[in-house]
């Protein structure tokens, strides 16, 4: 079978009319060339002197890695020019970044986490960019933080890299779900899971466990279910995994199935939880929901949030279909 690449699988898609207009097809390209920069940077590592702490904080308050802002550069230098798009925004940045006046502004607006995961680069585990692609507002010339606040069932696309044992590009445009892995000597991505579909049940859950006294009472209920395996009310034994890297789990679920949990717990009631909603929680629900699982805060789905603010965070439940509906059917009890 002849390798079909991004580019081509890309220009198949748009030729084949209504998901894929030219303008995001040009855009995905882009995006798909920068997450190749940060993967160059990523396995580079020591070598190219991008491991450690860049010094700096983000929006949120967290340390950020030299490689969190070499990620965001890339992808603002990538994309501000070739004309798709109308702002982007980034967990790297407090407010939007406009496109400059020199260079043309196109219907999309751009959301990323650069570099997910990234407290996991010193120590060499996978981690990834996230994307999600929402349409400006028809006759906005500089939009506002206003104008990126649609509910996930406005995305038009989304996706992820991994940087893992492979480098992994993950896409929807709404028509499911696509997977290519980079031929490193040839710089290509290559499709390799053209129809990936998440298995409905499961026997692996993925939480971070030393936030068990802090969580509330629905989702003791469902872990301790799970840690009773074949001697509690499941009647069957279940794996646990915890990447501490969004992307690698989801691509794991993804691939075999699984649920992936961060609940909103007591630590602080200010915040639903610690992933945020417009760059993390709603490109990976569409990708999710695209591959016939479900994504859910608990109570609602995450691509129904209308948002409030760029940078809020949203509790995520999301996998396999009979555990996420369990997990918040819990919730509604
Ligand atoms: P914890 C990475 O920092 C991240 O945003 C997600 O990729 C990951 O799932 C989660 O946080 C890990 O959080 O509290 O286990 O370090």
């Amino acid at each position: 079978m002849s390798r079909i690449t991004l580019s081509r699988f890309l220009i198949e898609q748009q030729r084949q009319g209504g998901t894929l207009p030219p303008e995001l097809r040009l855009l995905i390209e882009t995006i798909g060339r920068a997450c190749k920069a940060i993967n160059h940077a990523v396995n580079q590592g020591a070598l190219a002197g991008v491991l450690g702490e860049a010094g700096t904080g983000n929006i949120q308050g967290e340390a950020q890695k030299k490689m969190d802002v070499i990620a965001n550069d890339y992808l603002l230098d990538a994309n501000e020019w070739g004309g798709s798009l109308a702002a982007m925004a980034s967990e790297e940045m407090e407010l939007p970044y406009h496109i400059p006046g020199e260079y043309p502004k196109g219907d999309y607006l751009l959301m990323f986490d650069p570099l997910d995961g990234s407290s996991n680069i010193d120590v060499n585990i996978s981690v990834g960019t996230i994307f999600s692609v929402l349409r400006c507002p028809p006759g906005t010339v500089n939009p506002t933080e206003a104008d990126f606040l649609q509910p996930g069932t406005r995305q038009v696309a989304a996706g992820y890299a991994l940087y893992g044992p492979q480098t992994q590009l993950i896409l929807t445009f709404g028509n499911g779900v696509f997977g290519f892995t980079l031929d490193r000597e040839q710089g290509a991505f290559v499709l390799t899971t053209p129809n990936m579909r998440i298995p409905e049940s499961t026997g692996e859950f993925a939480i971070n466990m030393s936030n068990a006294r802090h969580w509330e009472a629905p989702v003791k209920r469902y872990v301790d279910e799970l840690l009773a395996g074949s001697t509690g009310p499941r009647g069957r034994d279940f794996n646990m995994r915890w990447v501490a890297s969004m992307v690698a789990e989801v691509h794991r679920i993804l691939t075999r199935g699984g649920i992936f949990m961060y609940p909103k717990d007591a630590r602080d009631p200010e915040k639903p939880g610690k992933l945020r909603l417009m760059y993390e929680g709603n490109p990976m629900a569409f990708i999710v929901e695209q591959a016939g699982g479900l994504a859910t805060d608990g109570h609602r789905r995450i691509l129904d949030i209308q948002p409030g603010k760029l940078h809020e965070r949203v509790a995520v439940f999301l996998g396999s279909r009979e555990e996420v509906e369990r997990v918040t059917g819990y919730h509604a009890e």
